[in-house]
């Protein structure tokens, strides 16, 4: 990693030097368009070529890592598919516009890391290794789901795959993953707990907190800030006086860096820098991670209309990072168009069986209601929520 992607209250980077008047004309900005394109300016994403993008990774793990956000893609099409037929209830937030952002970051990880996420989660637990059925089947609200059917779209958990959710509160999850990396240390674990937020989490204190004592105890905590520009209908100028997400690391003497959320490989990159930094010893690292999504914030609101127009969205497909992917890997010879037109008919198919699959999953069983919550039953059938009576 160069020393131009991380920076510490004591070297603070050069290219992220904004002036406060700077965030005060994004501010100004009605439309949402001049913020990002300024900010952008600022911060360094290094001219690499494309052998040095691919980081010597094997033709494999870049072929996998195609078919992971392909798979994603048709995965949540068909997620939107069953959603409009009404076979998915309740709140379900599309991932779709922002795969590459948690298909490199978790490419960068090891098996028996931990990842812990929002509510925008399909893919991540898909990442993690949850099958396409078993995250289907949580979606349907279905038996064989990875949560048994009692979680849905936004708490989906796998313990066997180290994937611990799966969290609607917003910014609920910092102070959690705050205390898995805390127990990562106290057993002298080799491992990294990475936790995904939204931008519009992180001008909440439970935010700054966490950062403060990852920090001051150097623990392993990756966190990523999906900085989507959007928190539902609000435009991150609009909500934020600092621009600048990963500046707000200086606060803590923390590395941080921003890495090209439409861009796999730069994802990979920057977060296998901070988990090789945190198993190493040396604590946390703030990554903001620039994206968009291309789907309304939620299956109940519309693209485009109100908050952002049709023509912001269309920009913003022209980068595309299942495309811009598939375009390097044309031209380096590693996957031609037949080839990825192949993988694509593949994991269309995969996504189709998981309806199925979740389509002849059973309902819970009412018993199911009773388990996995806190609380236990007395000798009248009754529950006891404080434990008081045991
Ligand atoms: C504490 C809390 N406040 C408000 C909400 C309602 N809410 C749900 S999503 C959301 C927007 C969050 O945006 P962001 O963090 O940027 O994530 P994104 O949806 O863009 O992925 C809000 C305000 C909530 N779930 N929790
Ligand atoms: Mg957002």
């Amino acid at each position: 990693m160069s020393e131009s992607e991380t920076m510490t209250a004591e070297a603070p980077r050069e290219d992220q030097a904004a002036p406060a008047s700077d965030a005060a004309e994004a501010q100004q900005t009605e439309s949402g368009e001049a913020g990002p394109d300024r900010a952008w300016q600022q911060s360094a994403k290094p001219e690499l070529s494309d052998e040095e993008r691919m980081q010597g990774l094997e033709p494999e793990q870049l072929r996998k890592m195609m078919y992971d956000m392909l798979l994603a893609r048709r995965f949540e099409e068909k997620t939107a598919e069953s959603y409009a037929l009404g076979k998915i209830g309740g709140f379900c937030h599309l991932y779709i516009g922002q795969e590459a952002v948690a298909v490199g970051a978790i490419h960068a990880l090891r098996k028996d890391d931990y990842v812990m996420t929002a509510y925008r989660e399909h893919v991540h637990a898909l990442q993690c290794g949850i099958t396409p059925g078993a995250v289907m089947a949580e979606l349907y609200g279905r038996a064989d789901g990875c949560s048994k059917g009692k979680g849905g779209s936004m708490h989906m958990f796998s313990a066997e795959h180290n994937y611990l959710g799966g969290h609607g509160i917003v910014g609920g999850q910092v102070p959690l993953a705050l205390g898995v990396a805390w127990k990562i240390k106290y057993r002298k674990e080799d491992r990294v707990m990475q936790v995904y937020l939204g931008e519009a989490a992180v001008n909440q204190g439970a935010f700054h907190e966490s950062l403060n004592m990852a920090a001051l105890w150097k623990l392993p905590l990756v966190t990523i800030v999906e900085n989507n520009r959007f928190g539902m209908g609000t435009a991150w100028e609009r909500a934020s006086s600092l621009y600048d997400i990963s500046q707000k690391a200086t606060a803590y003497a923390m590395n941080s860096a921003v890495a090209d959320g439409m861009d796999v490989l730069d994802m990979y990159r920057v977060a296998k820098a901070a988990h090789d930094r945190a198993r190493a010893g040396e604590g946390p690292t703030l990554i903001e991670a620039r994206t968009y999504r291309f789907v309304g914030h939620s299956m109940s609101d519309p693209v485009s209309g109100v908050y952002r127009t049709k023509e912001d969205v269309e920009r913003e497909k022209a980068k595309d990072p299942i495309r811009i992917f598939a375009d390097l890997l044309a031209r380096t010879g590693i996957l031609s168009q037949d080839e990825l037109e192949k993988m694509d008919a593949e994991v269309k198919q995969i996504s189709e069986e998981s309806a199925d699959f979740a389509d002849n999953s059973p309902e819970p069983a009412v018993s199911e209601l009773y388990t996995e919550i806190y609380a236990e039953e007395n000798v009248n059938g009754r529950l006891y929520f404080d434990m008081r009576n045991r």
